[in-house]
């Protein structure tokens, strides 16, 4: 292209964008990509090197003060956007003995994924929940919560989670309401362990009505999943992509948990080298047990406990374990897919 021709289309371009206009023909390739170009790139997040700084954040700010004090695992592809995907934020909250996060709700669907520490709690609709390593419980959608870690006279344990949220796919839609509750903690109306009993045993309530996608079990606890994927190791085929993988279910439905989120708990077996797979859903995961190598991409990542790592839309997957590792992750895959947009390519 001639000079005259650029510098003439340049002043072109300036004109038009005073009148806020802007040339399709210079962006279509990138607004129409061949394939997903995600801005998130393959990151991980080692436990060990940030748990002293988290433990630090609980000197810096008390819980009250902060709200939630979490520190946000942002994605060095998407600086200052509080997001580790494009639609999913990731965050380790803290809470030490005797503190409370207060009550509130607002429409971003929340999931926690318990890191370590036992003994605090989780209040969500009239009934608390105690948080377990291991443990996934759900906060849906508008749903007042409050979290809590009891003082006792032992002196208690910092407990430490892994926050998942919709925020960026909600701030994309603008859909974020938000509002406080009236006091720190919410009342509490039914004994812990009762949605337990009712939903979470293959049984329903006889009269049980579906009013909403979430799902009435809020806490998925650890022994439960892990004795599945035990038993599926030793009878069960071995995916040669996932190992031993899982989805949590919204026993009401069949559905997911809640409508944005999928989660999975899988276990790869000592020795596993796995195929590579690429899916439009991006995941986070979070390493429950063992130490594993994973390539997303280009990237490729030692694992141990506590790490998270991302795995971004339509990167290669691949793990490969020297011992047995259990990996739990949340995706965007309700999302995809009810908008049929999943693709998936298993090689
Ligand atoms: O616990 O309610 O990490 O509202 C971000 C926003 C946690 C929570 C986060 C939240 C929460």
């Amino acid at each position: 292209m001639s000079n005259t021709l650029s510098s003439s289309r340049q002043a072109y371009y300036g004109e038009i964008a005073k009148h806020n206009l802007s040339p399709l023909w210079e962006s279509l390739h990138a607004l129409v990509p061949k394939e997903p170009r995600p801005q998130a790139i393959p990151a991980i997040w080692k436990y060990a090197h940030l748990r002293d700084l988290l433990l630090e954040s609980g000197r810096v700010i008390s819980a009250a003060e902060a709200v939630r004090r979490v520190l946000i695992l942002e994605n060095p592809g998407l600086p200052g956007k509080a997001s580790i995907t494009s639609n999913l934020y990731a965050g380790f909250q803290l809470i030490l003995p005797g503190e409370i996060a207060p009550s509130h709700r607002h429409t971003q669907s929340a999931l926690r994924f318990i890191v370590e520490g036992n003994g605090a709690w989780t209040a969500v609709d009239g009934e608390r929940t105690t948080m377990h390593p291991g443990d996934f419980i759900i906060t849906p959608s508008w749903t007042w919560h409050d979290h809590g870690n009891p003082e006792i006279e032992a002196g208690g344990e910092p407990v430490v989670w892994l926050d998942g949220l919709d925020i960026p796919l909600l701030q994309q839609l603008d859909a974020g309401f938000a509002e406080n509750f009236p006091s720190d903690t919410q009342p509490i109306s039914r004994l812990e362990g009762d949605s337990f009993a009712r939903y979470g045993y293959n049984m329903l309530p006889v009269h049980h009505e579906v009013k909403s996608g979430n799902s009435p079990i809020f806490n998925y606890p650890y022994a439960r999943s892990r004795e599945a994927l035990d038993t599926l190791q030793r009878t069960g085929a071995i995916d040669a992509f996932d190992g031993v993988k899982l989805r949590y279910v919204n026993p009401a439905t069949g559905g997911y948990p809640m409508p944005t989120m999928a989660t999975f708990m899988q276990l790869l077996p000592k020795g596993f080298n796995g195929k590579a797979y690429r899916s439009t859903e991006s995941a986070v995961f979070s390493v429950v047990e063992g130490c594993g190598t994973v390539m997303i991409g280009e990237h490729a990542f030692t694992f141990a406990p506590r790490d998270v790592f991302v795995a971004p839309s339509w990167q290669q997957v691949r793990f490969v374990t020297e011992e047995d590792a259990v990996l739990f992750s949340y995706s965007n895959r309700p999302v995809l897919a009810a908008l049929h947009l999943l693709r998936e390519e298993r090689a």
